[in-house]
This record gives structure tokens, C-alpha cells and sequence, in this order.
């Protein structure tokens, strides 16, 4: 991977419009340094992948706050097969349940749906510092 800038896809997934993190998500990654395609609300995993294809991104970065993305990922890791996506990191954060539920049940499930980063109830700059050291990781590596 090449130090040019990284370009990353976000948006809201499935029937969510919880779109305020949404906003600062887009702020905070274009002040970090990287070119963003923001989908918005009520965005679906196959125009995700779609953008993901279309712009030749680094990163999918998807957000759920109504606790609804499980039933919206499940068929991620058949994307990522189909289109040969292994190269893009898959990122997930927000309210990833409905209801209370621990991290320790929740990460390794949305893990096994092809997502490589997951963040349930973790807050933006902590998750996008996570994010840039996996980042850099790669490069090393
Ligand atoms: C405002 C709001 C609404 C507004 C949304 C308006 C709009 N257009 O945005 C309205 C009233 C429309 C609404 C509707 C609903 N809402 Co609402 N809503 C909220 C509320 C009060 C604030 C959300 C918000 O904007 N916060 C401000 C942002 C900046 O903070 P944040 O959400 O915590 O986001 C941070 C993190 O989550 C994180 N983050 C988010 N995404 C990502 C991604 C990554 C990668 C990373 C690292 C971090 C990250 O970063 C953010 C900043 O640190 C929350 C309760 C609350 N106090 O949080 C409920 C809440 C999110 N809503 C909830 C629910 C259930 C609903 C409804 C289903 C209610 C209903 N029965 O109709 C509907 C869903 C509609 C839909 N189709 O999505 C629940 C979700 C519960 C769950 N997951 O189990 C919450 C938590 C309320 C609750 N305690 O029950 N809602």
C-alpha cells in the first residue's frame, strides 16, 4: 500500500437516518487527511460496495446508531469475495444491537460478517485512532 491519500466510503446503513455522527464522521476523516464519499442515511451494503468499487477506496466505513446493521452486513464477507474486496479495510461502529449488549458478544460476531474493525458504543476519535494504526500496520507490514 502507498502513503497517497487514503479514500474512504461511509455512510448510514440500511433503514437508519440517525445522521448526526454520520456529519462528524465526515468532518472528522477530512480533517485526518482523507478524501471522503459520504452515502448518508439509509444507505444499503450493495450501494456501499458499489461506491467502494467506483471510487477504488481503501476503506468502507459504515455507521449504525438504531441497532439494526446486523441484519444489513450478514452478506459482507460474500461481497467481499465476489468483487475481490480483501485489500479494503471494512469498518463498523456505533449502536451495533438493539438493547444492551457487551462488546465481547458483538465484535466477534460482526468479525465473522467480514467487517476487520468494529466499534460498538466506542466514540469516533478513539475508533478513527484505531483505525489510522491498523492503517499504518498495513504499510509496515
Ligand atoms: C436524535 C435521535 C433520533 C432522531 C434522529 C434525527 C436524525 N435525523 O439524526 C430521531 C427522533 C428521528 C430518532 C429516531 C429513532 N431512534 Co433515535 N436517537 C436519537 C438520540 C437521542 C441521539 C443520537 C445522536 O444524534 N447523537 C449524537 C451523536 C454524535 O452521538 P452518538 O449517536 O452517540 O454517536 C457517537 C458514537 O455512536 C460513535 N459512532 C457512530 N458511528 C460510528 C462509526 C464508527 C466507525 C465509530 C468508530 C464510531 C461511531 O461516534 C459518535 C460520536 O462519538 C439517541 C439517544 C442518544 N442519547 O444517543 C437515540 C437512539 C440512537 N435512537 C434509538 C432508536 C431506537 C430510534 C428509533 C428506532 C425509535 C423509534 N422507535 O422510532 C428511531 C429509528 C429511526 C430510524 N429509521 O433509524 C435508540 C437506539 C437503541 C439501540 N441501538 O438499541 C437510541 C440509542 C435511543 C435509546 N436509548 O433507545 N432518533
Amino acid at each position: 500500500m502507498t502513503d497517497r491519500i487514503k479514500k474512504v466510503v461511509t455512510g448510514v446503513v440500511g433503514n437508519d437516518i440517525h445522521v448526526v455522527a454520520n456529519r462528524l464522521i465526515d468532518i472528522s476523516l477530512q480533517a485526518r487527511g482523507y478524501e471522503v464519499f459520504n452515502l448518508g442515511v439509509n444507505t444499503y451494503l450493495e450501494e456501499f460496495i458499489d461506491a467502494v468499487i467506483e471510487t477504488d477506496a481503501d476503506i468502507l466505513l459504515i455507521s449504525s446508531l438504531n441497532g439494526e446493521a446486523e441484519g444489513w452486513c450478514r452478506d459482507l464477507q460474500f461481497l467481499r469475495s465476489e468483487y475481490q474486496l480483501k485489500d479494503v479495510v471494512f469498518v463498523i461502529g456505533g449502536n451495533l444491537a438493539v438493547g444492551e449488549a457487551k462488546c465481547e458478544d458483538i465484535v466477534p460476531k460482526y468479525k465473522a460478517y467480514g467487517f476487520d474493525l468494529v466499534f460498538h458504543q466506542i466514540d469516533l476519535n478513539t475508533g478513527l485512532d484505531t483505525l489510522e494504526a491498523f492503517m499504518q500496520d498495513r504499510i509496515t507490514k
